[in-house]
């Protein structure tokens, strides 16, 4: 619905340790948009449905075991295959909320011991955000909530070594949102940030590739 010719989506991304909440939130800003009459869509990486993202799965799963640098390659192509279709879409005016992106693929690979540099290399010439909210949590009070998946990555040992990688990676175009104040409170939050980032984006603001 309200799809402007005119004007262009924005990239929102939401970032963050396992269990911060983003994928509950993502949806709240969907239907937040939608019922503005904004076009928007709801998107995650990594996306399972390709046949690299069943790789992914696979290895997420612990049903396959793959070189470190490999599976943060992967991860990379599988932004990578989406990138034009991302494109188009923001260029036609659709919105979309992402559930995890590029910083995902450095702050975890990082966290494995791989250079940040080596990390970020693939990721260049990926389309830039033009909002990236950080749903701070605690590495423990992540665990506390309801358990992990039994997932690759979803160990508190490790989720505290990938909390300290997205600290290196951050800077102040981040918004940080604490994720631990009630519910309603983060969604307010947020759907005021995205707001003022869809305007900014239907006024022209130009397109970016990564990292800029
Ligand atoms: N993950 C996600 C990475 O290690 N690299 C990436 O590039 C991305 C996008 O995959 N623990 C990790 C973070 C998560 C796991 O994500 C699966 P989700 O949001 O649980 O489906």
């Amino acid at each position: 619905s309200g799809g402007n010719s005119e004007s262009r989506g924005a990239l929102v991304v939401l970032e963050g340790l396992d269990r911060s909440g983003k994928t509950s939130q993502s949806s709240r800003l969907l239907s937040y948009l939608e019922g503005l009459g904004h076009s928007a869509e709801l998107w995650r990486f990594p996306d399972r449905s390709t046949d690299v993202g069943q790789m992914i799965s696979s290895y997420l799963s612990n049903k396959s075991q793959l070189d470190d640098h490999m599976i943060h390659l992967l991860f990379s192509a599988n932004r990578w295959e989406k990138r034009s279709l991302m494109e188009t879409k923001l260029k036609t005016g659709t919105t979309l909320i992402v559930d995890r992106y590029s910083y995902s693929g450095v702050a975890f690979s990082s966290a494995k011991g791989l250079g940040v540099e080596w990390c970020k290399a693939p990721e260049v010439g990926l389309l830039s955000p033009d909002l990236i909210l950080y749903l701070d949590i605690q590495p423990e009070k992540a665990t506390e909530r309801g358990g992990y998946g039994g997932e690759r990555y979803e160990q508190l040992e490790f989720q505290k070594k990938v909390s300290q990688c997205y600290q290196v990676l951050h800077d102040a175009s981040w918004k940080i949102v604490d994720a631990c104040q009630p519910m309603k409170d983060i969604e307010k939050q947020l759907q005021e940030l995205v707001l003022e980032c869809v305007m900014t984006c239907q006024k022209g603001k130009p397109p970016a590739n990564l990292w800029s």
